[in-house]
């Protein structure tokens, strides 16, 4: 409590500043500071200040110290300074009104910062500089450039940078440096290297290139790879002749990172992760991604981990990447890695998106988490980050963030939760009405902050988009419920006009560009309620109402009971049971007269999908992607992004395929019954 209104003082008292201070800055072994020499942080970085009404003290224990020291103290001559709880390890008070007083502050993490690690786009020469600028602000203090798309990265590593490309990877180590922020570059060889004299020479030599560019810190990658390239003994091996040959002619150098093969617990079998442990220098620093590709970072993990390699891991955290579901963006709070790692980590590095701007709200955190770990608060560090990157439309950009969090399903499986958290069950045009308006709001203040923006303006439009489409459905719920298919209709092909719209609208259309990304926006929440809702309502008015036939989507099958049929056989529920699981129905020549029911199919489009479900009439039991009877409600129940089909008319008849999570295999008739195979089999589907 006492803290808390010390804090309030002192903020008050630093907004409204005094005139001008006298200044005395230094590092640890500086005369000008030699009188608080006790009071400096031991820690590397670490800083100490001392504030009066009349003077500032700013002690750093080495030049990053004082770095980081001199922005809080400038912040304070410009009146612009905020002291929330836990901004810094120590805040002492000097005296009872809060203009005078010390704090003392370090890092939690040696090495913080952001690793260009992904595939697509690699950022551009401005995306750098800004990105510098904004590490040494938010003291991260590394980074790692390994965009996977750069050519002399990985494809041709052989070779060196163009000219043009060699000056530009210059001035962004010069860059770099200025902000403190250690400019590490990594070499991927491991695709198609061989382990031979000329091909170790063929890195060193690499690598002196570009210490020629004034980079002195260097990685050495091994994902995603298989064959020769990924053997520990080889890769542990060319780690300990790079040290040999070139870190250590080199006074200037620091040690080698790497990453290795089996860069997560997942991925690691055999004794690959214990070679590298027990003959690599135990200087070279090992990345680590977690207990999968795409993992938050716990206690436990790097426990684990850290005995395997026996040092401490230097994590490559996968997020906000996505580079794996480019149409989102991860625009959500950084939450999930533990509070307690700092200790067994050698450095944490996020690898962000392609987009440069948009990833700051997460790498603000992401700093947040480095520096002072164990009073992280993902939520209000967020807030500060959203407040800081768009000052001018701040709660604009705000309920944009708030709709683009969650991943969607990937193979990676990473969620994250709280996609827009006021849509609501029952949605409503205010929603809908506000997609709309802050968009407008974010595009018409492009000019405040154009490089966000520009990288954002495809989904900001998308996000305009989908309230557009929201406000046509909300439209044809009403004129449904009114049993007016006149405005039914004309809702309806404004919606369609507003999906074409969507359709034309890409992210990074520029020339070069690897990946155009379909932007979309509340892929988890708003979106699929729109699409699905908009499929539903299309098939109750079909039920009852003839008129605008014309404008729907053509079903192949409209939703209906069916035979389905092959070679004049019919597809029968010959057991058929409720809630049973593992038989098949057959093929029978005759048709069924006293259970007719157990030939009839009811084919049904499923909105959430845009496939069928196929279920037996007689008993409700659908049909898997085996052609075998699944429904079992506890262990087996019915799942559309399983259990559904693509069925196309062919001139023979009709095929069904699976979709979804069951594959793509096909229904192939099988003597009397159904099988799964490649290619499919064209079935009869007919009325009764
Ligand atoms: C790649 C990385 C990519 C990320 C996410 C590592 C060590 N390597 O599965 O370049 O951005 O996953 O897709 C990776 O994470 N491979």
């Amino acid at each position: 409590m006492r803290r808390h209104l010390f804090l309030l003082l002192l903020t008050a008292v630093c907004l409204c500043s005094f005139a001008e201070r006298r200044e005395l800055t230094g590092t640890f072994g500086d005369k000008a500071v030699k009188a608080y020499r006790k009071k400096i942080p031991v820690q590397a970085e670490g800083f100490y200040l001392k504030v009066t009404p009349s003077e500032i003290v700013v002690a750093g224990r080495d030049e990053s110290g004082l770095f980081y020291g001199k922005q809080v103290a400038e912040e304070i001559q410009n009146s612009k300074f905020i002291i929330q709880e836990g901004r810094f390890k120590e805040v002492l008070p000097l005296n009872g009104d809060g203009t005078s007083f010390e704090i003392r502050d370090w890092p939690s993490v040696s090495c913080r910062g952001v690793i260009e690690g992904f595939y697509g786009n690699p950022w551009s020469h401005e995306d750098r500089l800004r990105q510098f600028d904004f590490y040494g602000k938010h003291r991260l203090n590394i980074y790692v450039y390994g965009p996977k798309d750069d050519p002399y990265h990985r494809a041709h590593w052989r070779d060196p940078y163009p000219e043009a490309e060699a000056a530009r990877l210059k001035e962004l180590a010069q860059a770099a440096h200025r902000n403190h922020v250690q400019f590490v570059w990594a070499i991927h060889p491991g695709g198609d290297i061989r382990w031979n004299k000329a091909d170790s020479l063929a890195v060193v030599n690499k690598l002196n290139l570009m210490y020629g560019l004034g980079i002195r810190t260097f990685a050495v990658f091994f994902d995603d790879i298989g064959g020769e390239g990924a053997k520990a003994e080889k890769q542990a091996g060319l780690m300990n002749y790079l040290t040999d040959a070139f870190v250590r002619k080199h006074k200037d150098v620091q040690p080698l990172i790497i990453c290795p093969t089996q860069y997560n617990k997942a991925w690691s079998s055999g004794d690959y992760l214990s070679i590298l442990g027990t003959t690599m220098y135990p200087e070279v620093r090992i990345m680590w991604t977690g207990n999968t590709v795409v993992d938050m970072i716990e206690r436990d993990d790097m426990e684990w981990i850290n005995a395997q390699i026996r040092r401490k891991a230097f994590i490559w955290l996968n997020y906000p990447v996505n580079d794996y579901c480019q149409s989102r963006l991860l625009m959500g709070k950084t939450y999930g890695n533990g509070l307690d790692i700092a200790d067994l980590v050698s450095g944490f590095c996020s690898n962000p998106m392609e987009y440069a701007e948009a990833s700051k709200v997460s790498l603000y955190s992401i700093a947040d988490y480095c520096w002072n770990m164990p009073s992280y608060d993902a939520e209000q560090s967020w807030e500060r980050a959203v407040a800081e990157l768009m000052p001018t439309s701040h709660e604009a950009f705000r309920f944009f963030c708030k709709n683009n969090i969650d991943l969607g399903k990937t193979g990676h499986g990473l969620r994250r939760e709280g996609e827009s958290p006021d849509f609501g069950k029952v949605p409503n045009e205010t929603y809908f009405s506000r997609l709309v308006t802050e968009a407008d709001a974010l595009l018409a203040d492009s000019l405040s902050q154009p490089e966000m923006l520009r990288e954002i303006a495809p989904w900001v439009e998308t996000m305009r988009v989908l309230g557009q489409r929201g406000l046509q459905v909300l439209s044809m719920q009403k004129a449904l419920a009114l049993q007016d298919s006149l405005a039914f209709v004309a809702h309806y092909r404004a919606l369609q006009k507003l999906e074409e719209k969507q359709k034309t609208i890409v992210s990074r259309d520029f020339e070069g560009s690897v990946v155009k990304a379909k932007p979309v926006v509340s892929g988890t929440v708003v979106t699929p309620w729109v699409n699905e809702e908009a499929a539903r309502l299309v098939k109750e008015y079909k039920k009852c109402h003839a008129y605008g036939r014309e404008f729907f989507p053509q079903q192949v099958v409209e939703d209906g009971l069916y035979y389905i049929m092959y070679k004049g056989k019919y597809l029968t529920d010959v057991n058929a049971a409720a809630d049973r699981t593992g038989d098949f129905p057959l093929f029978v020549a005759e048709p069924d007269t006293i259970n007719p029911q157990r030939q009839l199919w009811n084919i049904e489009l499923i909105p959430a999908t845009g496939r069928y479900k196929i279920t037996n009439a007689q008993d409700g039991r659908y049909v898997n992607e085996q052609g075998t009877f699944w429904r079992n409600k506890a262990q087996n129940p019915f799942e559309a992004e399983w259990h559904t089909f693509v069925i196309v008319k062919t001139p023979e008849g009709y095929t069904i395929q699976c979709g979804g999570r069951a594959g793509s295999n096909y229904w192939k008739a099988d003597a009397d019954r159904i099988k799964n195979d490649r290619e499919g089999t064209a079935f009869q589907i007919r009325a009764p």
